[in-house]
């Protein structure tokens, strides 16, 4: 039986640049921690050995905390560590791969074609590759086959960073037909960040945390169990926030407070709690007069983690009343009158946005862009 915790696209140290210097140094903390979670779940569940399937860095810039994090977590680890180096943290642009900082028990792939680790104790082959520049135009498993060459194991695994959605991918496109044809017992899959399984031998892992709203759900490692010719997986958890995009529907909202208790109410509802990192795009349509405060909203956010808010609403207009409107106030109307129903979402969002201005200012009140 060999039991591999299948991990990827960790992307250590990202800037987490979506959100404020803050938070987003809590989320690389997070991320840390997540990490330390999946060595930890590793030694508890006995794994065999964990593959690291690429991008475990975000850059070329590593910190000296998270090298030592790695180091220290893979030096407990109690078995191999089988890394990949990916699109962002590839070889020759990540110095850290040839640094000898690692611990013996850390096996990297340094090539970027086809080559092995050899685990006889185990009676394990681990096959991969290892991007050497940010980008890799052909995939070095074409035409290739675990029975090539010597060796005779019970066990041929692929780690690698790879392609699987796009023929003209610049990421090591590699074919669904070539992973077939080359027979491992299980591809460990990376460069895919939602976890993709296409077949109970191949799969993407995803990342370990979300890390965008293109990113959403809470995110893990994916637990396989080969026994002979059978296999099980199951995906572990690891992530300690999820991304969301959700929409909020606030007709007739004439004041941000008010605004504030419907996404109270609504988050409420939603039993979205403080592992969400939310987008919500508010719609409907809104007094004219009154134009959404992101700030105040986004500001000290009911029970979510995190909140950013998208502002789609449109002013709520007695049209015909403010085109017979003799004032400037009407004459202000009729000027945007055309970009206000105009094909282009865009030029209505802007005509939408200058007349609450307009309105507003009209009316002596404070303006909030
Ligand atoms: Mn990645």
């Amino acid at each position: 039986m060999l039991k591999i915790l299948h991990t990827g696209d960790v992307h250590l140290d990202s800037p987490f640049s979506g959100l404020d210097p803050v938070t987003a140094e809590v989320r690389r903390n997070e991320l840390r921690a997540a990490f330390t979670s999946l060595f930890h779940f590793a030694k508890v569940e006995k794994a065999d050995m964990i593959l690291i399937a690429g991008d475990l860095f975000d850059s070329e810039f590593v910190t000296r905390e998270t090298l030592a994090l790695i180091t220290r977590e893979a030096a407990g680890a109690g078995c191999p560590v089988v890394i990949s180096p990916g699109n962002h943290d590839s070889v020759s642009t990540s110095g850290v791969w040839r640094r000898g900082v690692f611990p013996d028990n850390v096996y990297i792939f340094t090539e970027d074609s086809l080559s092995y680790f050899d685990f006889p104790e185990l009676d394990v082959r681990v096959w991969g590759w290892a991007f050497t520049s940010k980008t890799m135009e052909t995939c070095p498993l074409e035409g290739k086959s675990v029975s090539d060459g010597d060796g005779n194991f019970k066990y041929n695994i692929l780690c690698a960073h790879g392609d699987l959605t796009s023929r003209s991918s610049t990421s090591c496109p590699v074919k669904l037909s070539q992973l077939e044809a080359f027979g491992a017992d299980y591809a460990a899959l990376g460069h895919v960040h939602n976890p993709a399984s296409y077949s109970d031998r191949i799969a993407y892992s995803g990342c370990l945390e979300g890390r965008s709203f293109d990113e959403t759900g809470h995110k893990g490692a994916i637990f396989v169990t080969l026994d002979g010719k059978s296999i099980s997986s199951r995906k572990v958890r690891f992530s300690r926030r999820r991304y969301e995009n959700d929409e909020l529907r606030v007709d007739g909202a004439a004041s941000n407070g008010e605004l504030k208790e419907r996404i109270t109410a609504y988050v409420t509802e939603k039993h979205y709690g403080d592992d969400t990192v939310l987008r919500l795009t508010l719609k409907g349509e809104v007094d004219p007069s009154f134009t959404v405060n992101r700030h105040f909203l986004e500001t000290d956010p009911p029970r979510v983690f995190s909140l950013k808010i998208e502002d789609k609403t449109s002013p709520m207009l007695d049209a015909e009343s403010l085109r017979r409107d003799p004032t400037v106030r009407g004459e202000f109307y009729r000027l945007l009158e055309g970009s206000l129903t105009s094909e282009d979402e865009r030029t209505r969002e802007i005509a939408s946005a200058a007349l609450r201005a307009g309105l507003s200012a009209l009316a002596g009140e404070s303006v909030v862009m």
